[in-house]
């Protein structure tokens, strides 16, 4: 299953990789990928969406489903 989340506060490639890396952390998931001009990310695995929005915040960026 495939599921996209808002990701605001992306400003670099290093930002994108702390929220792949923050999402890859979360149960469940399998493969994540962030894109910060598209203000997203995409992540792949079963999973609850308010877990992929935790563990973005807790990474320092904003999200939401
Ligand atoms: Mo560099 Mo991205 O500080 O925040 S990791 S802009």
């Amino acid at each position: 299953m495939t599921q996209t989340i808002i990701v605001e506060g992306m400003t670099c490639e290093h930002c994108e990789q702390s929220v792949e890396e923050a999402l890859e952390e979360v149960e469940g998931v399998t493969s994540a990928t962030a894109d910060r001009d598209a203000e997203s990310a995409t992540v792949e695995g079963s999973v609850e969406p308010d877990k992929l929005v935790t563990a973005v915040e807790d990474a320092g960026y904003d999200a939401s489903v």
